[in-house]
């Protein structure tokens, strides 16, 4: 790098689209050679080929001499006529922002219906995710469904747990008393490559399972009422929904009662996107993302758990003693820092805006620490507001670094006092060889080069 591009701005975006399809090919054709090493080996490869023009097309050049034409030059869109209105009935981001994507992470599964895309963490601000780049997660792809064709049915596992069977459609939903609510919802698989190891290299794939939404909905409780639930002895529901993966999941009645879940219809202020469920999704707050079932059709009211396929052989937690733990629903608190992250580079010392995203499946954020020097010292960062219930909560911190390696993370305390776990502290109770619920303190490796690199410290 020269130092002409020193002065041209301040940090390189992580190269987020440094895979090609045909490196994607390459992967699976090489890769067997074991999940973890696999994905890893794949990003190491890209990373490695990533073309040094790419990258420095996403700076912002200052001549060094000789005046900015920037300014002394008056560009076109000052003198001339801009484009007409609804040139775009549904407007589109910039053609300028189009590195900005959501991305599935290659060689991690063999198809693209029964896989998942990863939301760019690195490049948003504030705590919503803009519904075209929220991660997805399908088990069998994803479906528009025909909401004038889609049916809600209300059951319960024998008669006398449900009073009044219903079946609604859309719109018989959308009369009913709604609500808007800020919720994160997050894979219980998140962070889950990295249980063993570092595996990736960027925050989007360590944690861009992770979206947040304004979502819209009835509480699924007055439904409930109106098809006369019997809450005594009907303790769980099972929610299903309408695509082929047959995703059923179990979801305690306390979670229903506390009027917390709800049939979503809404998501961002429009109507949920396809890829996230349209027309109906279950919003089950605070609990890990399988649960919250797109295209839902039915509500059935059980009196005990259903171990649906999803609950008993999927989504279980293997334990030290090589027992598996079932149904840990809840995500526990966990944050990560968004800038500067895996991926991006520094380029020259001095102030630098430290943010990220903190979360918990308990209640609100109460605290998030970062530290500069690998977990020694700590400073409590700044939580922008509002701070809501389980939502993403964004937290920053000013900092200016000195141009020595710096290992920096980040450490949320909720309401309830739980706190986040190092990676020793998680394994201690946890092991490494799960999948799921890896809420372990992220650290990335700031080095001389202005490199920021993805690094566990045991
Ligand atoms: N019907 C249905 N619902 C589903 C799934 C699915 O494959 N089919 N995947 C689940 C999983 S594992 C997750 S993490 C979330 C992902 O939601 P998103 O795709 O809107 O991000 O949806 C859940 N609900
Ligand atoms: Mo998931």
């Amino acid at each position: 790098m020269t130092q002409q591009d020193h002065r041209s701005g301040r940090l390189i975006k992580a190269p987020e689209n440094f895979i090609d399809s045909e490196g994607v090919r390459t992967v699976f054709r090489e890769g067997k050679a074991g999940r973890r090493d696999f994905v890893r080996g794949a990003f190491a490869a890209a990373v490695a080929g990533a073309a040094a023009p790419a990258v420095l097309a996403q700076g912002n050049p200052v001549p060094a001499a000789g005046g900015d034409p920037h300014i002394l030059e008056l560009p076109a869109h000052t003198k001339g006529l801009g484009q007409a209105v609804a040139t775009d009935g549904y407007g589109k981001p910039s053609q300028y922002e189009s590195n900005v994507q959501r991305r599935p992470s290659p060689g991690l599964t063999q198809t693209a219906q029964s896989s998942v895309s990863f939301a760019p963490l690195q490049s948003l601000f504030g705590i919503v995710t803009p519904s075209g780049l929220h991660f997805e997660r399908h088990h069998q792809g994803w479906w528009d469904v025909d909401p004038s064709k889609h049916r809600l049915m209300l059951n319960g596992s024998d008669d006398s747990l449900m009073k009044k069977p219903l079946v609604f459609t859309v719109d018989e939903i959308m009369r009913l008393p709604s609500v808007s609510r800020f919720h994160f919802i997050e894979c219980g698989a998140n962070t889950g490559m990295e249980w063993g190891n570092v595996a990736v290299p960027t925050c989007q794939y360590t944690h861009g399972m992770l979206s947040c939404s304004e979502f819209t909905g009835v509480p699924l409780k007055i439904l409930l009422d109106m098809a006369g639930a019997d809450y005594k002895r009907g303790r769980f529901v099972l929610a299903e929904g309408a695509d082929g993966s047959s995703m059923t999941r179990t979801i305690p009645m306390e979670l229903v009662e506390s009027g917390e879940v709800l049939v979503a219809y809404g998501q961002n202020g429009e109507m949920l996107r396809p890829e996230n469920g349209y027309p109906l999704r279950l919003v089950v707050p605070g609990v890990q993302g399988v649960s919250w079932v797109k295209y839902l059709r039915r509500i059935e009211v059980g009196d005990k758990p259903y171990a649906t396929k999803d609950e008993a052989v999927h989504y279980i937690d293997l334990m030290p003693d090589g027992l598996h733990r079932q149904y840990s629903n809840t995500q526990e608190i966990k944050s990560v820092i968004t800038t500067p992250s895996g991926g991006q580079v520094l380029l020259d010392k001095g102030y630098y805006q430290i943010s990220g995203l903190a979360w918990s499946g308990r209640g609100k954020v109460k605290r998030v620490d970062v530290s500069v020097d690998g977990g020694r010292n700590w400073k409590t960062a700044r939580l922008q507001g509002p701070v809501m219930d389980k939502c993403l909560t964004r937290f920053s911190l000013d900092w200016a670094w000195d141009g020595k390696p710096t290992l920096m993370q980040s450490r949320a305390m909720d309401e309830t006092g739980h706190v986040q776990p190092n990676y020793k502290q998680l394994r201690a109770v946890r092991g490494s060889r799960s999948i799921y619920h890896n809420n372990a303190i992220q650290s990335w490796l700031v080095q001389e080069s202005g490199e920021v690199k993805n690094v566990q410290l045991s």
